[in-house]
């Protein structure tokens, strides 16, 4: 599940770093996008590409495929990928307009394929190979960076360090794509200097990321695999430290590495079981994967907005991913999820954003939250045929001077228990035809 614990996090002493933790604790909600080439597959990212991994990435009932065509195959997706369709803006309006508050984009997925405009590589959007690169949003990272900044959303830069296409990854005289497993396929010890061009090559790319794409408030690196490298280390703090000279309120996410360089810990398609009193992020997918797949199944506003208030009582962020087509648009059923989902924010947002854990974070069905003197309350309800109680309990351990319906009537009747308060909700509340998402008190 890619994460780290609690105690393996390590507290910035950078006063403004420690400042940006607490503006990435407040934004509560994030926009993942998963998008590249593989997108045309309608598989999974780039794991298409790695044998070990073959079982689940490429089990798809009607497609027969031949694993060393699919690798042949496999590398010739950027000559195709062409999304004539898309519209920067209209994607940094989605979001902005339905409670999103920052993009994590993956620049560069495990198949190496760069959607910035790199020197390092000519598998990229800007490429000659491929057919967007006269496009006037050819350099889709640039466009995306801009238009959700423009929006005041804050940017997180997903990069892989895994990268299967570069030739420092394979032993010489090894073929790009002949993978058979996710590190590279030498030891760095027997090809030191095929291992520091890989390094190098690394450092310059993020580089890259850092110095030519404006403000990036967190560099979310995947593949922490790569990291300690039988025993041979990526230096990562070094390219850090480079990049917060220009970027010097630069967060970062090292998955599952700890240490100073994993300033955010980023459980994957998962969330702790308790509350985690660092700061923390889970990626989930809204589909069935994180890039889009034709067909797919996405969770209903309900289970979405559930998460995000379970994951936010527990003191963490939600990165909810959203792989957009090959076209360059995003799926009907997913701008209409996300508009649910705003509908909802803008009613019940003061519960969310900006507010801190408040123990016990979560009983039963209930939730908590809190901002200064303030508690918030969620009453959630699994489905449409769960039945609203006209008496609601809230196991709360503090004293109450007041309760109030977010959205709704204020100083609501109630009676305090042995162990919290019962509140009677209002009688337009009842008797509604599908039951609430929530009762947010
Ligand atoms: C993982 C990757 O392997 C997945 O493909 C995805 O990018 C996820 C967010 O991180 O480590």
């Amino acid at each position: 599940h890619n994460y780290s614990s609690e105690d393996q996090w390590v507290k910035p002493e950078d006063p403004l770093l420690l400042e940006r933790l607490e503006w990435f604790k407040d934004q509560k909600l994030g926009l993942m996008m998963h998008w590249g080439p593989y997108s045309q597959l309608g598989l999974v990212e780039s794991w298409a590409l790695s044998d070990v991994d073959e079982e689940w990435s490429r089990n798809e009932i009607d497609w027969d495929i031949d694993a060393e065509e699919l690798k042949r195959e496999y590398f010739d997706l950027n000559k195709t990928f062409n999304p004539l369709r898309f519209q920067p803006e209209l994607w940094a309006e989605l979001a902005a307009d339905n409670g999103f508050k920052y993009l994590n984009f993956t620049t560069k997925h495990h198949d190496g394929f760069c959607m910035w405009d790199t020197r390092t590589t000519d598998f990229r959007i800007t490429g000659p190979d491929c057919p967007f690169h006269t496009h006037k949003y050819a350099d889709i990272t640039k466009q995306l960076f801009n238009a959700f900044r423009a929006k005041g959303l804050g940017i997180s830069a997903y990069f892989s360090k895994a990268d299967w296409h570069t030739p420092y990854y394979w032993a010489p005289g090894m073929k790009p794509g002949t993978t058979t497993s996710r590190g590279p396929t030498y030891d760095p010890k027997e090809y030191p200097w095929l291992w520091e061009q890989f390094v190098q090559f690394t450092h310059e790319q993020i580089m890259e990321l850092m110095m030519n794409y404006g403000r990036i408030d967190v560099l979310w690196l995947d593949a922490g695999w790569v990291n300690d490298y039988r025993d041979q280390n990526i230096r990562l703090g070094e390219v850090v430290e480079k990049a917060r000279k220009i970027q010097p309120w630069l967060l970062s996410a090292d998955r599952t590495v700890g240490g100073p360089y994993e300033n955010l810990i980023t459980p994957e398609q998962t969330l702790p079981e308790r509350a985690l009193h660092v700061p923390w992020e889970s990626c989930i997918t809204m589909g069935s994967a994180f890039s889009f797949r034709y067909e797919d199944h996405y969770k209903s506003v309900r289970q979405l907005i559930h998460l995000l208030v379970e994951i936010v009582a527990k003191g963490g962020n939600l990165a909810l991913n959203v792989g957009p087509q090959p076209d360059g648009r995003i799926s009907r059923t997913a701008i209409s999820r996300i508009q649910g989902m705003g509908a909802w924010l803008k009613v019940h947002g003061e519960a969310i954003y900006g507010t801190r854990i408040c123990e016990p974070c979560s009983a039963g069905q209930v939730h908590f939250t809190r901002k200064d003197d303030t508690v918030y309350a969620f009453r959630l309800y699994e489905n449409e045929l769960e039945a609203v109680q006209k008496e609601i309990h809230l196991p709360l351990l503090e004293a109450v001077s007041r309760v109030d319906l977010v959205g709704g009537q204020e100083g609501l009747e109630y009676r305090v228990t042995e162990n919290g308060i019962t509140v009677r909700l209002p009688d337009a509340e009842l008797h509604q035809s599908e039951a609430p998402i929530a009762h947010v008190f």
